[in-house]
């Protein structure tokens, strides 16, 4: 699949801080120690609807990831995933009458759109679960060859209990895993399974039911983690340094992923540190697809909104704070970007050479942008009290602001 083209990133003077980052597995901060190329894979969206606040913010969160790297001169190979078939996205496509093919190519095509609205740097690899299906048949081959998988009525489940290392992702107890794999599209309850969390690899063919030739797994459909593990796998390799997600995706998605990977290659870790946004919010519950409570990028850009302002809205929250969307929201963020092209629209003003240091440590320290935003707002209010002689500092602010926040000015 193609991406979306990438926004230029400006080059700034000095080079940024080492990244620290909330590794969800150790629960505590971690300072990565990416090579001369970071690795990130950060899970796409499934596209049966159109990108929502919820999702935006998930996506900033890891564009600042980006962002901080190349900042400490670094290349980032970032690979992102879209599920292009999968329960939802049918069953959407059934509810509707559209072709589910269509359906998936409309929402992904807008979903583009968006991010390079929202300046969201692209991945290198964006690679689609129905193309990765070649890649993801011989890896269930292997795992139930290795005696990791097994069949059950012709579909092919994934054993946790084949993987020591099961459970480290989210540190969950078994009961809090049962409950979130119901929810979150396992099947915990199937009568057969070795156990209630097994995951499911290979779907067979269902009746009226997209599906691909799986060699000796007969035709099917891939389960949702090894779609991940397959496009981490090969566009990246063992121990890449971020998996990202959204919080939902801790357990099952993330925790699964890593047993599959761990059990496939027989190294540890698959992922340095897994990372994971808060959930946005609108009347008082997750903005989800499913429920319908949603704001959506595309529909405030034709009201007239200028994205900026949507992104301004978004980093005004740290990633991992779950937190509500509300007008009000995007009224303060839309205020603050006028104040802040009003600031750089001068020939002069205060040294900003400071202030691009204070956004790199905001930025290392976890992603801390609200810090960093606040920093910014220092200097556009001592650029309108008593402005200053510097005839570089608009600019440098500009460039900061743009390289680091992904905020055009
Ligand atoms: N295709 C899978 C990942 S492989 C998937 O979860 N797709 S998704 O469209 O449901 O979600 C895409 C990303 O947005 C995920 O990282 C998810 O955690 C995140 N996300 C979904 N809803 C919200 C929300 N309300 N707030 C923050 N992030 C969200
Ligand atoms: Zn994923």
């Amino acid at each position: 699949m193609h991406a979306w083209p990438a926004s230029e990133v400006p080059a700034l003077p000095g080079r940024g801080r080492e990244l620290r980052l909330h590794d969800t597995a150790t629960g505590g901060l971690v300072t990565l120690d990416p090579g001369p190329v970071a690795r990130i894979y950060v899970c796409g969206i499934t596209p049966y609807d159109a990108t929502h606040m919820g999702h935006a913010a998930t996506y900033t969160a890891f564009d600042l990831v980006q962002r901080v790297w190349l900042d400490t001169k670094r290349q980032v190979h970032y690979v992102q995933n879209v599920t292009d078939v999968d329960d939802p996205l049918l069953v959407r496509a059934a509810e509707t009458g559209i072709d589910w093919t269509e359906l998936a190519e409309r929402e992904t095509a807008l979903f583009r759109e968006d991010m390079t609205a929202l300046r969201l740097l692209p991945p290198r690899h964006y690679i689609g679960a129905v193309e990765a299906i070649p890649g993801i048949v011989p890896l269930v081959e292997r795992l139930r060859d290795a005696g990791a998988a097994y069949e059950l009525d012709g579909d092919v489940y994934f054993s946790v209990e084949s993987d020591p290392d099961f459970g480290k992702v989210s540190g969950l107890d078994a009961a809090v895993m049962r409950r979130l794999s119901a929810e979150r599209g396992g099947d915990p309850d199937r009568p057969g399974k070795k156990n209630p969390l097994d995951p499911m690899l290979w779907m067979a063919a269902r009746d009226g039911e997209p599906s691909w030739d799986g060699g000796s797994l007969g035709p099917g459909r891939p389960g949702w983690h090894i779609e991940c593990v397959a496009i981490a796998l090969d566009h990246l390799g063992m121990g890449f340094d971020v998996q990202g997600g959204g919080s939902d995706l801790a357990f099952p998605h993330h925790e699964m992923g890593a047993s599959h990977a761990q059990v496939l290659t027989g190294e540890f870790p698959f992922a340095k540190a897994y990372v994971h946004a808060g959930m946005v919010a609108l009347h008082g519950e997750k903005m989800s697809k499913s429920k319908g409570n949603l704001v959506f990028v595309s529909k405030l850009r034709t009201d007239g909104v200028d994205p900026a302002a949507i992104r301004l809205a978004l980093l005004a929250h740290h990633y991992r704070a779950d937190w509500e969307w509300t007008d009000e929201v995007l009224a303060q963020a839309e205020a603050r970007l006028d104040r802040w092209r009003a600031a750089v629209s001068r020939p002069d003003g205060p040294s900003a050479d400071a202030l691009v240091e204070e956004i790199r440590e905001a930025l290392a320290d976890d992603l801390n942008a609200p810090a960093a935003l606040a920093a910014v707002d220092r200097w556009a209010a001592a650029q309108e009290a008593e402005g200053g002689t510097d005839t570089s500092a608009p600019g440098l602010v500009s460039r900061a602001v743009d390289a680091l926040l992904g905020v055009a000015l």
